[in-house]
């Protein structure tokens, strides 16, 4: 049983596949039916293809049991005038095949079966189905359960009995095989010749009416034996078994793959195509990922690690005042709105609505989810996220920043030179501070050293300490800060660059996640359905 897509393993593995992507984005039902249809499918093919199953079926009292007896020649199932009569189905079967459709018969709840010599029909079972249509509920349940398993059916009418509701909607039901469904028009006795024709018309106009483009249908009359000859002749050139039960399980794979592509939005006019167009779905993880961006604020994030920065180099190499400072800054709490990235990462939830990074997602979810038939679209959404999408942007963000901001302030080695110097520094200005104070106390009376500076002339050598320290502090503060802003900026680049990646990889794998699974669930269905 070889077919386009492979053999039928190949192609029922890749069904079975499909059931469980079903299953895992949320449509366990549509699943689990066609599951029974692959099942069902490997069952029958297990069996063998010798003999093919053709059952007889129509409604009460048309002639089913009657066109078998013609047919065999002899009474194999009773037909009578009383109805219903056939209460359980019969199997009409080539002798010789007897025992190897024996396991075949028993999976068809086939309890009654007459064997045949017959060389014509050789190699198909005839069954002659109880009715669909009496007051017998449990036969029609009996013809239900039968029919998804039978490999072909003739289906039998007579001219009074060919318009019920009941008998389109089988034969709509049977279009999909209508390559191996034939008609019989029994009866054909009691009709006139003229009327035999227009019966049969009006037969053919209905079943085309139903969806069947070509039916085939056999005039015949059971109890004169007319046409019989014909339908024999037709079953048994019907073609070979083993294509007719090919034909048959490839029809109900391939209309169970594709009706669960259905469900998932898959078209097979138009093969696959993912729910969101790739440059939908790039734009809205691009505005989603902006979003959070925004909400972390990586500038105010480089703003936090410079300080924290400068902050350690005060500490380190500040000058006493500048120690102070610092050192006060860091009771006063001033420290940790200025320079803790840690705790400012912590806080993005109070600097924007998620809404922002919630919106394009759920845009993004809705967009897709339009794809899809309203049966299967709420629990799609809830697969590609749509009820946790709060709580998992709010996570990609948590995750994204968490450690990020717990930083190893660096600490440089001419920190500490600077802040000797400073110290070194800073003694010479309170030196000079107190020989102006002596100087002062003295009142003048005390003679006192001068350096020449050019353009001012003699400077008292204290004040000209005290300016130099100063001076020479300041300086050294300029060229700290200088140093600790290059650290600060070169340290808040890479956490930056490190948080934007943590949140872009976030956004694309966590949040759009669903969509992902979804895509790849409709992948594994696409193929099983041939949509490659
Ligand atoms: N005139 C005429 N009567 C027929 C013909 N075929 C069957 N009958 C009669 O129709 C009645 C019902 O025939 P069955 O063969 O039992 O019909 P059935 O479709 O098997 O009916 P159920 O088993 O009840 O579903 C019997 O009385 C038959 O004699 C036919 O070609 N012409
Ligand atoms: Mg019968």
């Amino acid at each position: 049983m070889n077919g386009e897509g492979g053999p039928l393993d190949e192609r029922l593995g890749r069904l079975r596949a499909a059931v469980d992507a079903a299953a895992s984005i949320g449509l366990e039902a549509e699943g689990a039916r066609t599951r029974t249809v692959a099942r069902r499918v490997a069952r029958r093919a297990g069996f063998g293809g010798a003999v093919y199953v053709m059952a007889l079926a129509g409604g009460t009292g048309v002639g089913k049991s009657s066109v078998l007896n013609a047919l065999a020649g002899e009474e194999v199932s009773p037909a009578k005038s009383v109805r219903p009569t056939t209460d359980a189905p019969v199997a009409w079967v080539p002798a010789d095949k007897r025992d190897e459709l024996d396991a075949l018969l028993d999976w068809l709840k086939v309890g009654s079966i007459v064997t045949h010599e017959g060389r014509e029909l050789d190699d198909v079972a005839i069954l002659d189905l109880p009715d669909i249509d009496s007051v017998r509920v449990e036969h029609r349940a009996t013809v239900d359960a039968l029919l998804p398993r039978i490999d072909a059916v003739t289906w039998v009418v007579d001219p009074e009995k060919y318009d019920d509701h009941r008998e389109h909607a089988y034969w709509r039901s049977l279009v999909p095989h209508a390559d191996r469904l034939r008609f019989v028009l029994n009866k054909a006795d009691r009709l006139t010749d003229a009327d035999v024709k227009v019966v049969a018309d009006d037969l053919r106009a209905r079943l085309i009416a139903s969806g069947i483009p070509r039916p085939e249908v056999h005039v015949v009359s059971a109890v004169r034996g007319t046409g019989i000859d014909g339908l024999r002749e037709a079953l048994a050139d019907a073609g070979h078994a083993k294509v007719i039960i090919a034909t048959k399980l490839e029809t109900d794979r391939a209309a169970a793959a594709e009706r669960l592509g259905r469900s998932v939005g898959l078209d097979a006019d138009e093969g696959y195509r993912p729910l969101l167009a790739p440059e939908d779905r790039e734009r809205r993880t691009r505005e989603a990922i902006d979003g959070a961006l925004e909400l972390v604020d990586l500038d105010g994030l480089a703003r936090q690690v410079r300080g924290a920065v400068m902050h350690r180099a005060r500490i380190g190499g500040g000058s006493f005042l500048g120690r102070l400072i610092a050192l006060g800054s860091s009771f006063t709490g001033r420290r940790g709105r200025r320079a803790d990235p840690a705790a400012y990462l912590r806080a993005w939830r109070s600097r924007g609505a998620m809404g922002r990074v919630l919106n394009p997602l759920r845009a993004a979810m809705v967009e897709a989810a339009g794809g899809l038939p309203a049966s299967s679209r709420g629990r799609v959404l809830t697969a590609l996220g749509a009820l946790s999408a709060e709580a998992d942007v709010a996570r990609v963000i948590d995750r994204a920043v968490a450690g990020a901001g717990e930083l190893e302030i660096p600490r440089s080695p001419l920190w500490p030179v600077i802040g000797a110097l400073q110290v070194v520094v800073g003694a010479v200005l309170l030196f000079a501070v107190a020989w102006m104070v002596v100087l002062f106390v003295a009142g003048g009376g005390v003679p006192v050293a001068t350096v020449s500076a050019p353009l001012l002339g003699p400077i008292p050598m204290p004040l000209a300490l005290l300016t130099a320290s100063v001076l020479i502090s300041a300086l050294l503060g300029w060229i700290l800060g200088l140093h600790a802003g290059w650290i600060g900026r070169r340290l808040a680049a890479g956490v930056g660059a490190r948080v934007e990646e943590a949140i872009r990889e976030g956004v694309v794998r966590d949040a759009f996640g669903g969509l992902d699974r979804v895509e790849e669930a409709r992948r594994v269905i696409a193929a099983a359905a041939d949509l490659g």
